[in-house]
């Protein structure tokens, strides 16, 4: 659809005004809400991604497109959350310590919230013992951690071998996710669940919350 691609270019020129103006223009238009997220803002910044690490975008552009993003998953935010219904349960959620990636944690804690889940975020670069802390006094069953570097892939096992000696691993149900992550991974540091994208992240924190029900 001629919409969803204009939208993907203007994420990846970083216009953030067009791009809010678009996605209004496409909801208003009746398209579907997940093709606005999948096929125009995500697609643009796949792009992003892929000219960053062929040396043709750099830092400056990666963020100006970032906000980009933000201003058009701001608009689909309030279609994203609709639900209404009493909280399910509290999950907190964070990305790990050393990493600044937000846009996907974001966008799983939106969906999440549209779920009927009472997300508490903990936002960046979140120290392990912060986690613990939060988890412990919010009681939370469910807490996420989310990484977009292989360097800061180890803080996930700090934060479960955190929340092991907290005395509480057995009190919370922990899933990770993050572009590279995989479920092997998720096996390796003791999680238990692992999540691909933000509408399978979902189905996993349900399936984690009856099993510890
Ligand atoms: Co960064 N960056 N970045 N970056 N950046 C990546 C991740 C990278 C792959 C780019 C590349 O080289 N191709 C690369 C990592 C390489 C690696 O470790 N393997 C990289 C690098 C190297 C860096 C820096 C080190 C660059 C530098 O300074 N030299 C630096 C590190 C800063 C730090 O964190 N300490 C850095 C900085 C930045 C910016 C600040 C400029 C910016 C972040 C802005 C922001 O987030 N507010 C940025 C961005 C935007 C990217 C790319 C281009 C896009 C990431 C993104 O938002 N994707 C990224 C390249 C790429 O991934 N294509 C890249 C869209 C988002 C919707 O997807 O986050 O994967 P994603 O989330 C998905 C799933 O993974 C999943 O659901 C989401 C939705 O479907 N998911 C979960 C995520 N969390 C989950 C949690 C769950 C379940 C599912 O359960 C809890």
């Amino acid at each position: 659809m001629e919409i969803l691609k204009e939208i993907a270019n203007k994420v990846i020129e970083g216009r953030a005004q067009e791009v809010e103006e678009l996605v209004k223009r496409a909801l208003e238009d009746g398209v579907e809400v997940s093709s606005i997220l999948n096929e125009g803002l995500i697609a643009g910044m796949q792009i992003v991604g892929e000219k960053f690490k062929n040396n043709e975008f750099y830092v400056p552009e990666v963020l100006i497109a970032a906000r980009a993003m933000h201003k058009g998953m701001d608009v689909l935010k309030p279609y994203l959350e609709k639900s209404g219904v009493k909280p399910i349960a509290k999950y907190v959620i964070g990305t790990v310590r050393g990493d600044l990636h937000d846009i996907g944690k974001n966008l799983v804690a939106m969906m999440l919230r549209g779920a009927g889940f009472e997300v508490i975020d903990l936002g960046v670069d979140v120290p392990p013992e912060k986690f613990v802390e939060v988890v412990r006094n919010e009681r939370a069953p469910l807490l996420g951690l989310s990484a977009l570097l292989t360097t800061t892939m180890p803080s996930m096992k700090e934060t479960i071998e955190a929340l092991k000696r907290a005395g509480i691993r057995d009190k919370v149900k922990v899933m990770v996710g993050g572009a590279p992550l995989t479920q092997e991974y998720a096996d390796e540091i003791g999680a238990d669940g692992y999540a691909p994208d933000a509408a399978s992240a979902i189905d996993k924190a349900k399936e984690l919350l009856n099993q510890s029900c």
